[in-house]
């Protein structure tokens, strides 16, 4: 561990970690990773962020920042090097579909015995929706907002990548071809590969 950088609590398969742990990683901004045990969550976690989530970034400082697209928006401001920032107020309108009715959407499909006193049964299609948007995005051109990669692309194939892993089979079967062809070449990428290394030491460097 690297005594002198900043300190990331993050849970490997979680996609707001995800997400900031790739933004941390594309910006070359050396941290140290702490993977955190949900049943068990470390108290210094807890002392800089009382609500618990992952990813918390707990920087050198002291400084705290606590939600995922805040770290990405820290990171990528030290340092962009391929213009992920670009188109940022369209970009934060479709992460904000994402995040709340596509997400919302997610969890009622994936884990519908969380929401016992609702009718789930449509989850499925109404998260389908916001595929069939980024379809006809990605039909235009490689990534969300053109052929470049955005901050959009990063923030948001995590949770296709869950919504997809719910039913493969049926994901697979879908006539979505641009998105299935996306989503495989995101999470074929040497970026997503390296945030998803599983670690040898805990907190573990970031970056190698
Ligand atoms: N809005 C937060 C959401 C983070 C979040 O909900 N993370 C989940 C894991 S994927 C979590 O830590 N849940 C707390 C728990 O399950 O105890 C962010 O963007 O960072």
């Amino acid at each position: 561990m690297n005594n002198s950088c900043h300190l990331l609590y993050s849970y490997r398969r979680c996609p707001y970690a995800m997400r900031a742990r790739m933004a941390l990683f594309a910006a070359s901004i050396q941290c140290d990773v702490y993977e955190i045990d949900f049943k068990n969550k470390p108290a210094n976690m807890l002392l800089a962020s009382p609500k618990g989530t992952v990813p918390v970034l707990v920087m050198q400082d002291g400084a705290v920042i606590d939600e995922s697209l805040d770290i990405m928006l820290w990171a990528l401001a030290q340092n962009d090097p391929q213009n992920w920032l670009a188109h940022k107020a369209e970009v934060a309108q479709l992460i904000q579909q994402n995040d709340g009715a596509f997400k919302a959407a997610l969890d009622r499909y994936k884990y519908p015995n969380r929401f016992p006193d609702e009718d789930c049964s449509n989850a499925r299609q109404d998260g389908g929706a916001f595929l069939q948007e980024l379809e006809e995005r990605l039909a235009r051109h490689e990534n969300i907002f053109g052929k470049a990669v955005t901050m959009a692309d990063i923030a948001i194939f995590p949770f296709v990548r869950q919504f997809a892993n719910v039913d493969r089979a049926w994901f697979d079967a879908l006539k979505l071809p641009y998105l299935q062809k996306w989503l495989a070449t995101h999470l074929e990428s040497d970026l997503f590969l390296a945030v998803m290394k599983k670690q040898k030491g805990n907190p573990s460097p970031l970056i190698l």
